[in-house]
Formats: C-alpha cells, structure tokens, sequence
C-alpha cells in the first residue's frame, strides 16, 4: 500500500483527511465525464479545508492518494477492474488497474489511518436477481465514518435499511428523519437518528469510536436538488427487468443498472448523481475538519 506524501503529511499531523472511492471513476459514470467528476471531487474537498484521497489500484499496487497522470490513466483505462473484497489480492499480484468499491475504499481507508470518506450511493441488497454487496458486510466491521446520498436508488430500500439495522451500522440523517434515496432526497423509511451539522456528525462518530464500536457510521446527505421518488422507481423497476431477463448477474449488475436508468431518464439520473457526489465530498471535508478540531477519534 502506497501513501501519496501529502496525504501521509496530513494524516501525521492530524490534519482532516477525505478517502473517496473509484469504482464510481471506472464503472459508474460514462466517460469522460467520469474524470471530470473525479477531478472536481478532489477540488471541492481541498476547497473545504481537507486532502482528498483517492484510493484505487495502480498498477498491482494500493495506491491511497493519486498522482493526477494515474487519475486520468485510470479513468480513461476502459480494461481497468472492479476491485471489491472477493479479487483484491489477486488484482494486485497480477499487476492490475482497478476502482476500488466502497468495501475495498473503507478497508483501506481505515487500514490507512483515514477516518472520514464520500461517495454517492453504498451498496445494498438487490430486489432480483439476488445479490447483495459486500458493502454492507465490510461497513459492519470498519470503523469509519461514510458520507453518501443513501443506498443507490436501484436496490431494494428496505432490505438494505434492514441489513444496516442487523448489522450494526450507525445511521445519521443529515438534516433528515428520512432514509435518503441516493437520486431522490426522501424514502419512507424512517432513520434511527438525525443530526444538524457536521460538528454533530463527528460528535456520534467519536461516541461511538470509543465505545469500540465495530462498525461504520454512515452520514445520510439528502441530494439538494433530487429526482422524484416514484419516477426514479419506475425507471429502476424496468432495468432490473431487463437485467434479469438478459441473465445480467453479480459484479456486472451495478453497473449495468446505472448504464441503464441513465438511458431511461435521458441522463437526468447521470445528472444528479454527480451533484450528490459533491455535495457528500464537501459535507464530508466539514466532517473532517470537525472531527481534527475536536482533536480526532479515539483510537482502538
Ligand atoms: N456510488 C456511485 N456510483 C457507483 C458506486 C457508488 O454514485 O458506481 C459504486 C461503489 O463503489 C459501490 C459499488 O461500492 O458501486 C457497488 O457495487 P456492488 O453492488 O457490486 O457491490
Ligand atoms: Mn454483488
């Protein structure tokens, strides 16, 4: 694993620090607006007072914090692999370029010292055909704090709310009684707890930090500007048809359902999708900061 020097500096001096993902850069936005948004994120959170850290595998090796040739190498590689939990360790003795999922991002990210990390939608359970993202597995057991728009809006809300629930992840809304719903800002299920600014947020963190709390505290961030609820449903609903009559399964699912409801909707749900995606870098950056003023998380 390979920490970029800046990002090393400020972890050293306990300066806020923001992890952000790459599977949204090599599997969840078309190109090249896939590099722009990767570029923009990094932008928004050094304009926030924090280091963005972009995790991803280069080149068989975890690099935590790119270079801006190996961001743009690995958003222009269309070869470049989905990295979860299940190929890690491969991808890297075979040489591999790689996004890192939220699993892998959250893994490395903690392994790597860095408390707070964004990205738009986690994972969650799929309505059909069965599938479940090691998501929500790797958040039950990484002590970090995550920053998203809700589950994405192509699973099934109440499962996924449900699996959160068994296993133990901390849920905050963000200015929200409302389980967010990745395009749409409200779902109809309700959260187990809401804060109101991101000193707050860092606040539950931290209680739960020392505790030892296993798990991950996942702040819920409403998009500002959403999609309708029933419409984006709509339009998920026919995709998932579609995947599962055309035998689309297991990591290639994801993927193809964003492909899908972007072409449905006309790229409205491209759209909002990357403003979700700033709007939880930035909030995630306050975050941060918050959590380096009050001195950090107390550490296992
Ligand atoms: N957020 C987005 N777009 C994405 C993703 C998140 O706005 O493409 C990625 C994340 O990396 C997440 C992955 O972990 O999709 C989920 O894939 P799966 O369901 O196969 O675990
Ligand atoms: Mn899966």
């Amino acid at each position: 694993m390979r920490l970029h020097p800046e990002v090393a500096k400020a972890l050293q001096s306990r300066k806020p620090v923001v992890a952000l993902e790459s599977t949204v850069i090599t599997h969840g936005l078309p190109r090249p607006t896939n590099l722009e948004l990767a570029q923009t994120l990094e932008a928004i959170v050094r304009e926030a007072g924090a280091v963005p850290a972009t995790i991803a595998v280069v080149k068989g090796q975890v690099a935590v914090g790119l270079e801006p040739e190996e961001l743009e190498a690995l958003a222009k590689d269309e070869g470049a692999e989905k990295a979860s939990l299940w190929n890690l360790g491969a991808l890297l003795a075979q040489g591999k370029w790689a996004g890192t999922t939220v699993a892998a991002t959250a893994f490395l990210a903690h392994k790597a010292g860095i408390s707070v990390f964004a990205t738009g939608g986690i994972g969650g359970v799929h309505p059909h055909p069965y599938d479940e993202s090691a998501d929500l597995l790797e958040l039950s057991r990484t002590p970090i704090l995550v920053v998203s728009a809700g589950p994405k809006s192509i699973l099934n809300l109440a499962a996924t709310l449900e699996r959160l629930e068994t296993f133990g992840v901390a849920l905050l809304g963000y200015r929200t009684d409302h389980l967010p719903a990745f395009h749409s800002p409200k779902s109809p299920y309700p959260l187990p707890a809401r804060v109101e600014t991101p000193e707050e947020a860092a606040q539950a963190f931290q209680a739960a930090r020392g505790l030892g709390l296993p798990g991950a505290t996942l702040v819920l961030n409403p998009i500002s500007q959403g999609l309708p609820f029933e419409q984006v449903q709509r339009w998920v609903e026919q995709a998932t048809q579609e995947a599962a009559r055309t035998g689309i399964t297991s990591r290639a699912l994801t993927p193809f359902l964003l492909r899908r409801i972007s072409e449905l909707s006309g790229g409205q749900t491209d759209a909002a999708n990357l403003r979700l995606l700033q709007e939880n870098a930035r909030l995630a950056a306050e975050i941060a900061r918050a959590l380096s003023q009050g001195g950090g998380p107390s550490r296992r």
